[in-house]
């Protein structure tokens, strides 16, 4: 059988780069920091001792460079988890296939995957401007159903858990869960929120938010909010983290989420200074990136 990967399944540009990052495999660092935000990369490579490259394609910006002797690349993502497929792909393709032979290596590269982002808290506890570590990403978008995935006993348990007590609507989400990577995890432990977190196909009715459109499930808040399963409760809302932590099983990386909390749902808060909440997170989070 030929397992060279056709050219209409990797696409490579004429700069030897992968399409949708622009990125080639020698610029590319095995410590990753993905925010959504593409003017979140420099607000995070300013703090690089030394920035090797820089590429921007669509909404893809890559910054890759050094505080002191390690190498971080830091990659813009877009919203949602649509874009997580696009990036975490491009990402393993780029360490773990041949870009002359389009072969798999032989020999695979896990890569260290942070995501340093914006989430809205689902507890009244946890205040905004305040981080949040996510033990776990619970998914209610589409993407992981279409791939084949392990999950661990745990993780069999917790979804079980969350099905039994959380109503989703009939031909709604079909939930998938994936843990943290746990030793990423443990070096965030001071000074971070822990908890499940919830990523949602949408800002608006898929995380609970009514403007003029109506809700077809007015309880999800509350639903998400009251769910416990031994010591595990669900603290946030987002977009990315369970595909992030999806894709990472599928394709063998270390994946870990962190966001600062700039909208308190319960409370009904929206951070005075967000921008200032996500510059802390990024100097508190590169300081333990760093040294990891
Ligand atoms: C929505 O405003 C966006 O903010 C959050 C959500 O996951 C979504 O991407 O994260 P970022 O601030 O990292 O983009
Ligand atoms: N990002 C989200 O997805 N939801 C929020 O409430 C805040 C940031």
């Amino acid at each position: 059988m030929d397992k060279r990967i056709a050219e209409s399944e990797l696409i490579i540009n004429s700069r030897g780069a992968v399409y949708h990052l622009d990125v080639r495999p020698d610029e590319l660092a095995h410590t990753i920091i993905t925010v959504g935000d593409p003017d979140r990369v420099g607000s995070v490579s300013k703090h690089f001792d030394k920035i090797e490259s820089k590429f921007q394609h669509r909404e893809f910006v890559t910054h890759t460079g050094y505080i002191g002797n390690k190498r971080i690349s830091v990659v813009s993502t877009g919203i949602g988890t649509d874009n997580i497929d696009i990036v975490l792909n491009e990402l393993d393709a780029l360490v773990n296939i041949d870009f002359e032979t389009r072969l798999i290596k032989p020999e695979l590269t896990s890569l260290q995957i942070i995501r340093l982002g914006t989430s809205g808290a689902l507890q009244e506890s946890i205040p905004v401007d305040s981080f949040v570590v996510s033990s776990h990403g619970l998914g209610l978008d589409n993407l992981m159903p279409y791939y084949a995935f392990e999950n661990t006993t745990a993780e069999k348990q917790l979804l079980e858990a969350f099905r039994g007590q959380v109503f989703l609507q009939p031909g709604g989400a079909n939930p998938c869960l994936f843990a943290a990577a746990a030793h990423l995890q443990n070096h965030f432990k001071d000074g971070f929120h822990t908890g499940i977190t919830v990523t949602c196909p949408g800002f608006y009715a898929p995380q609970g938010r009514v403007l003029r459109g109506t809700l077809s499930n007015p309880n999800l808040i509350d639903n998400l909010t009251g769910f416990s399963y031994e010591e595990h409760r669900i603290t946030n809302f987002e977009m990315e983290t369970s595909a992030i932590y999806g894709m990472g099983r599928v394709l063998g990386h270390h994946c870990l989420s962190v966001s600062a909390i700039v909208a308190n749902r319960i409370r009904k808060e929206f951070s005075k200074d967000g921008g200032a909440a996500v510059a802390a997170l990024i100097e508190k989070g590169l300081g333990i990136i760093a040294g990891i």
